[in-house]
């Protein structure tokens, strides 16, 4: 009895236990809050990497310039992604524009592959910019190996703009751009402001593989590479019992670490910064790997430099620095075993991250909006790209900003002249709200000139000179440029008055322009049908077949397989499709051309030579009877001349 009870329990927990499992496997699975792009892959492609499962995704539709160029395939290629890269032959700075969640914490990472795609021989050096602020110089120590850079980074607005800048060292160009959004709650700085931890490295310790671990194993696709040597490895044989914090470190890293050869000394770890003006980060990720005897203890604590960090350390934990450690030229850590301790220290993971200053802010979010609208209100074709105000040395082209009393970035000018503006102007200009200059001049802007423009009260210059505006000049505008508080340039707008008395005038002329307008229309028709009436008389021997073209002049399909009797006759085969014979209700006989549908080129001709030919017949051109246009089908359908020229027909089409 108690042993069935028992024998159901234990199947009950194998099956809730193999549920769980599912479970986790699942939730591995999920890649939400995944975004990988392979720059360079032709648009619209996506694909699963063999390795890792993950979906990248063409980023084409992120950025409008640059040109894709794939790795020649003599070159190993030792992943899929980097395949591909997409490169910037044109332009000083060339930005990606990513939606992302604002205020959700990223890791956001970029990936290089020189591969020398570019048949050069010699890797660039070029600037990796993150909207206005700098991120890194990326360069090539060693052309056949793959750089990236990886940041920890919170936006605070719905978008970022990687941009790739280029130094005067050759042509930047970029494989692979990944975003993982992290638990809000890991890698947390405890700092006034906002820091972006910029990775420096990242080990997993006591790896018994020499591989590297990143998704399926990290669900937040960090990469983890192996560290052993100088060393003793442990590894644990149940990784059941891994426990999970914010950092959700895979089970495969936190099953392995290192303890000192010498059981009695400091376990050390340390690292040389590239700057001493650097500051550093430190995560270390431990996890008791081996069974302990009742008797036995494991308790350390960590020093930085000399100086205590944490302590003592005796379970599954993360320890994190809460600041940067003080500046130094080479940063030791050392793990010392308690007095009471019996066992070694040990670790399983670190990660060393940099500080980067990302203090300045991007340009306000409204500004941005607003002339992003206009750029493609317009289609404005300047290379607009990346923040529009800052870094001040890359300002977009016609702009001009200010950095308000919060620190953020304006835009207070806006000088759009000889852009080739056309339509009315637009009131989304109104949501610069500081905006003091303002020129459109040299456009073909039409429509008035709009009383909206008064509610711009830091307008200080509005120049629409050389314009095709209409209407008056509002009153308030004149006002403020009589006051001296506007200058106002309006001349060259043919159309548009200053005063009432002007505006009775102008009425005048476009009734003018109007009844010279019917005029040329009915001269215009006139001549056509003085023209038609003679052509028909050439082309059309009987007036009855006159009437029949005009009545028939669009042939439905069926008609078309009626008319050619499905098909039947094939009498010549064009350079877009091929010709067949016909017969018409009325008996005349028809050459039917049928436009082959894979020809666009063709399509274009046949629009063309069907609206002409319907209107206009010749002695010297076939006469065209009607047309077939349903969906796919297109046929023109000719009159046929048993002595006429079959090239002529052939060759037309
Ligand atoms: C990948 O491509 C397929 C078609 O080839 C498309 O249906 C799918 O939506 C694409 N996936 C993504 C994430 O773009
Ligand atoms: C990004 O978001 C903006 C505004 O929410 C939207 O207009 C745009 O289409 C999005 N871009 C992409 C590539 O999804
Ligand atoms: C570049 O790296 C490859 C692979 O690690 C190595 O075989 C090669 O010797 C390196 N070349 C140089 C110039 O360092
Ligand atoms: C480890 O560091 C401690 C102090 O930081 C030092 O005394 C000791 O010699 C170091 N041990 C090794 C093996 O480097
Ligand atoms: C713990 O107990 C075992 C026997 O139970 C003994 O062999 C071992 O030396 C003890 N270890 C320590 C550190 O006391
Ligand atoms: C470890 O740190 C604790 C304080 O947290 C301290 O009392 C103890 O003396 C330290 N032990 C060693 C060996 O440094
Ligand atoms: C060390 O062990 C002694 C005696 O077993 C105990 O009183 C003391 O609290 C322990 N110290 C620490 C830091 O655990
Ligand atoms: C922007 O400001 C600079 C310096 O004040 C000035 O030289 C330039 O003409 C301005 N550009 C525009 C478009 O207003
Ligand atoms: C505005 O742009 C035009 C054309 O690009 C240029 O000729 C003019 O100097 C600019 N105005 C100012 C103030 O910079
Ligand atoms: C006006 O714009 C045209 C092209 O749009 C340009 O060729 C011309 O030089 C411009 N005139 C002035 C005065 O800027
Ligand atoms: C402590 C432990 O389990 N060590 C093992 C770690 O893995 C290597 C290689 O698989 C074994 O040789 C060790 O015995």
């Amino acid at each position: 009895m108690k042993q069935t009870v028992m024998r159901m329990l234990l199947h009950f927990f194998s099956v809730l236990f193999a549920v769980l499992t599912i479970l986790v496997l699942i939730q591995a699975q999920d890649q939400s809050g995944f975004i990988s792009l392979d720059c360079g892959l032709p648009k619209d492609v996506n694909y699963s990497s063999l390795e890792t499962g993950i979906n990248y995704i063409s980023e084409a539709k992120f950025i409008d310039s640059g040109v894709s160029k794939r790795i020649p395939p003599t070159e190993i290629i030792v992943k899929q992604q980097l395949e591909h890269v997409r490169s910037f032959p044109n332009g000083v700075r060339n930005c990606y524009r990513i939606n992302v969640t604002s205020d959700t914490k990223y890791l956001i990472r970029a990936t290089f592959y020189y591969g020398n795609y570019d048949d050069l021989n010699d890797p660039p050096e070029f600037d990796l910019h993150f909207g206005p602020n700098v991120w890194d110089t990326v360069n090539f120590p060693n052309a056949s190996l793959v750089t990236f850079m990886e940041i920890i980074y919170t936006p605070s607005l719905d978008y970022i703009q990687p941009c790739l800048v280029n130094t005067g060292k050759g042509t930047p160009f970029i494989s692979v751009i990944e975003l993982r959004t992290l638990n809000n709650k890991a890698y947390v700085t405890y700092s006034s402001k906002s820091i972006v931890l910029s990775l420096f490295r990242r080990f997993n310790l006591g790896s018994i593989s020499d591989k590297s671990y990143r998704y399926k194993d990290d669900v937040y696709d960090r990469i983890w590479n192996p560290f052993k040597s100088g060393f003793k490895l442990l590894n644990s044989s149940n990784n059941d019992l891994l426990l999970q914090n914010n950092y959700a470190l895979p089970a495969i890293v936190m099953s392995t670490a290192v303890t000192s050869l010498n059981p009695s000394a400091p376990l050390n770890f340390s690292w040389t910064a590239n700057n001493v003006n650097d500051q550093y980060y430190l995560y270390m990720h431990f996890n008791e790997v081996e069974e302990l005897a009742a008797n036995e203890t494991r308790e350390f604590n960590i020093t930085v430099n000399d100086r205590f960090w944490y302590g003592p350390v005796t379970s599954y934990i993360t320890i994190f620095s809460r600041e940067p450690f003080p500046r130094a030229k080479t940063y030791e850590i050392s793990l010392f075993k308690t007095d009471n301790s019996t066992l070694p220290p040990i670790a399983n993971a670190i990660e060393v991250y940099k500080v980067k200053d990302f203090s300045q802010s991007e340009t306000h979010q409204d500004d941005v909006d607003t002339i992003m609208n206009i750029k493609n209100t317009y289609g404005v074709s300047r290379n607009w790209q990346g923040d529009p105000c800052v870094p001040v040395n890359y300002m977009w082209e016609g702009v001009n900003c200010t950095i308000d009393a919060n620190s953020i970035p304006r835009i207070t000018s806006l000088n759009l002249s000889s852009s080739g503006l056309t339509g009315e102007i637009s009131s989304s200009i109104l949501k610069f709200t500081i905006l003091q200059y303002l020129d459109l001049s040299n456009n073909s802007l039409n429509g008035p000139l709009p009383d909206f423009l008064t509610q711009l009260r830091s307008l200080k210059v509005l120049n629409v000179g050389k314009n095709k505006l209409v209407g008056l000049v509002p009153s308030e505008l004149l006002d403020r440029y009589k006051s001296g508080s506007l200058s106002l340039s309006v001349d060259d707008n043919p159309d548009l008055c200053k005063t009432e008395s002007c505006k009775k005038k102008n009425i005048v002329v476009p009734l003018v322009a109007s009844f010279s307008a019917l005029a040329v229309i009915l001269l215009i028709s006139l001549g056509i049908w003085l023209f038609r009436r003679q052509t028909d008389e050439v082309t059309s021997p009987n007036s009855e077949r006159g009437s029949m073209k005009s009545k028939h002049q669009k042939f439905t399909y069926t008609e078309i397989l009626n008319i050619t009797d499905n098909f039947q006759t094939i009498i010549g085969e064009g350079g877009f499709g091929t010709v067949y014979f016909g017969i018409l209700q009325d008996q005349t006989q028809v050459a039917v051309k049928m436009l082959s549908p894979s020809s666009m080129q063709g399509y274009k001709e046949f629009q063309s030579e069907a609206q002409l030919l319907t209107i206009v017949h010749h002695r010297n051109l076939v006469p065209l009877l009607g047309y077939c246009d349903e969906g796919q089908i297109k046929a023109l359908i000719y009159e046929y001349m048993t002595n006429g020229n079959l090239q002529h027909l052939l060759g037309n089409l």
